[in-house]
């Protein structure tokens, strides 16, 4: 039984093929040529359902497909830039545009320090049905970028409990505390009920 990601972003597909080890994983682009999916759904869950099923609808034969929609929300900006996470700075914007707005926008406001948190929607859309399950990392977002770990505004993040900033610290180490991983351990947990079935 192998499992369809259907993600083109690296970082995600890296710690995804890490945290489910012993399982089959190959990304959608190995299979098919790679497209966008248009994200937009009103949340997290919505996004990922859409990629999931588009993704699944394109594939040659029906199989597990399993997305991420993911992002930062600070509530001191009304939990910006959340599922516009990918394009805060602009339409087809780089991580590196991303951070330095959000960086941005937190000097103009002369915030050194804030609170923050991730969160990862994963769908699965499978023979089986759909089905989507959540995670959630909270910490502090700082005004600064340290480290050139992980991706995405994890230089700027300080996971609650630790010193370091995502950037700074080791992927094994982000994978044990993650909103992604939060949420792939249920997705596991749902992904073994499939086992077995024809
Ligand atoms: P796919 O839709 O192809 O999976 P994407 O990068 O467009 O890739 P999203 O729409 O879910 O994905 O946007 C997620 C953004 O949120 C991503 O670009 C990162 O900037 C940020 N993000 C999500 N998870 C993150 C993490 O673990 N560490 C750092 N940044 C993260």
């Amino acid at each position: 039984m192998r499992i369809v990601l259907a993600s083109s972003n690296k970082g995600k597909i890296k710690e995804i093929k890490s945290f489910l080890k012993g399982w089959e994983v190959l990304s959608f682009d190995e299979l098919i040529k790679p497209f966008e999916v248009e994200e937009n759904g009103k949340s997290f869950k919505e996004n990922a359902l859409l990629k999931a099923r588009a993704i699944y609808n394109a594939l040659p034969k029906k199989e597990i497909v399993l997305s991420d929609d993911s992002g930062i929300s600070l509530p001191i900006l009304n939990n910006e830039p959340g599922i516009y996470s990918a394009r805060y700075a602009k339409i087809g914007a780089n991580d590196k545009e991303n951070l330095a707005k959000l960086i941005r926008v937190l000097k103009e406001k002369n915030i050194e320090k804030t609170p923050a948190f991730y969160t990862a929607a994963i769908g699965i859309v499978s023979p089986f049905g759909e089905f989507s399950v959540h995670g959630w990392m909270h910490g502090v977002a700082i005004d600064e970028a340290l480290g050139d770990k992980g991706f995405g505004y994890d230089p700027m993040f300080i996971p609650e409990g630790f010193n370091l900033t995502l950037g700074q610290m080791e992927e094994d180490e982000k994978i044990e505390i993650s909103h992604r991983t939060k949420a792939l351990k249920l997705a596991k947990i749902l992904l073994s009920t499939f086992k077995g079935s024809k």
